[in-house]
């Protein structure tokens, strides 16, 4: 049998000077600075963001960087160390819908920043991203949120601290625009708010109503009775290929017939009458996943609070279930891993992310992550899948300069 497939996060050094070095191969000069900003993992609370619910992702440690600098004559070249293809243009070029491949995420938030009023600077930007594309843990994001604040930081606008404040919740929301309406991905607002957000050594309790946060502790990698480890099944997630917007489209019917703004506000006491007036069975699938999950989210952050991660179990467990049987964005490859990692000790496990594909992630008691991880390759190589990917997972701190 193969050794499991460990993805750690790239050495910091490394990855740094590899940034640098590929700047300077295109600018011929260093870059004015490096920025770093994570991918993500949502502990519970999925396909909620756009209903307005509650959500509780982390930071991960898996993050790309962006190198950049300046130019005097207004234009922007982009280059990506993950695709041969240099996007270089000027204002004229900045056209939602027109621009293909990362390079759309990157040249919407210079759009979406121009549109929010502010003065963007042309310049040169290098990214490296090493979050796993495709994975569910949020590379666009990832993206999006380092050259949101690498061009925030050289055009002096709110938001380039570290802080988090109003400065860095109105990049996300300019991130959300790149993605929804220059690259045509219609995601909520999650992940783009915890890269810009999220604080080490917490998940963040995010209303996406309201967009208030709270920083709840998630101690990880420590003396602590729990850990998580998260499985890219390398069945590849897309958020453009119709079926996450297939979702989201049919929660906007549910509400529309219901007349409610946002499903997640349906306590579950009214479930039962609400699901009597639609009448539809996946409408009414749709909607007892969002009720149910919003009620799930809350009981997670109670535990959290209380330092009781080894006890969310049960819940994650429910999470996944709701996922697969009545959102129904699972695959089988999702199921094989909580099923698996379940089966060899795990406490709970849930696929995260928009599903159809990507990663899970898996609670453990202290010192297992290993052997739970030994477990489940063995399950997908027995399955006929090929190796998973596995990530070690602490919660760390949002987009940031590193140099
Ligand atoms: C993707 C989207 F980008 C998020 O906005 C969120 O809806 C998530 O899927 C599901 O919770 O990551």
């Amino acid at each position: 049998m193969s050794a499991p497939d460990l993805v750690p996060a790239a050495d910091p050094a490394e990855h740094l000077a590899t940034v640098t070095d590929a700047f300077r191969e295109l600018a011929g000069t260093a870059p004015e600075g490096v920025w770093a900003a994570p991918g993500r993992v949502n502990l519970v609370g999925e396909h909620l963001d756009y209903n307005g619910g509650p959500v509780l992702p982390f930071a991960i440690e898996h993050r790309g960087l962006v190198a950049a600098r300046r130019r005097d004559d207004g234009r922007w070249r982009l280059v990506s160390r993950q695709d041969d293809a240099v996007w270089e243009g000027g204002a004229d070029d900045l056209v939602p819908g027109t621009v293909p491949g990362w390079a759309g995420y990157a040249a919407g938030v210079l759009w979406a920043l121009r549109e929010a009023g502010h003065d963007v600077p042309g310049l040169d930007l290098v990214v490296d991203g090493r979050v796993p594309v495709g994975a569910g843990l949020s590379s666009s994001a990832s993206l999006t949120s380092g050259v949101a604040v690498a061009v925030a930081d050289l055009a002096g606008l709110p938001g380039a601290e570290q802080e988090d404040g109003p400065g860095r919740r109105a990049l996300a929301a300019a991130c959300v625009r790149a993605e929804n309406e220059f690259a045509g991905a219609p995601t909520g607002g999650m992940d783009q708010a915890v890269v810009l957000r999220a604080r080490a050594g917490h998940a963040l309790l995010l209303d996406c109503t309201t967009f208030d946060a709270e920083d709840v502790p998630l101690p990880l990698g420590g003396d602590e009775a729990a850990e998580l480890l998260v499985v890219d099944t390398r069945a590849h997630h897309s958020l453009v290929d119709g079926r996450y917007g297939g979702r989201r489209t049919a929660c906007e019917t549910a509400a529309a017939r219901l007349g409610v703004q946002r499903l997640a506000g349906i306590t579950p006491d009214e479930l039962p009458d609400v699901l009597a007036r639609l009448d539809d069975e996946e409408l009414e699938r749709v909607v007892r996943h969002v009720v149910t999950e919003t009620e799930r989210v809350g009981l997670v952050a109670a535990l959290l609070r209380q330092g009781r991660l080894d006890a969310t179990g049960p819940h994650l467990l429910a999470s996944h279930a709701s996922m697969r049987d009545d959102f129904q964005i699972s695959v089988p490859e999702l199921d094989l891993v909580v099923t698996a990692a379940v089966d060899a000790g795990a406490l709970g496990a849930r696929m995260t992310g928009g599903g159809f594909g990507g990663s899970a992630v898996v609670l453990t008691p202290a010192g297992t992550s290993e052997q739970v991880g030994a477990a489940v390759h063995e399950a997908f190589l027995a399955a006929g899948h090929g190796p998973p990917g596995l990530l070690p997972a602490t919660a760390t701190g949002g987009a940031h300069r590193v140099r």
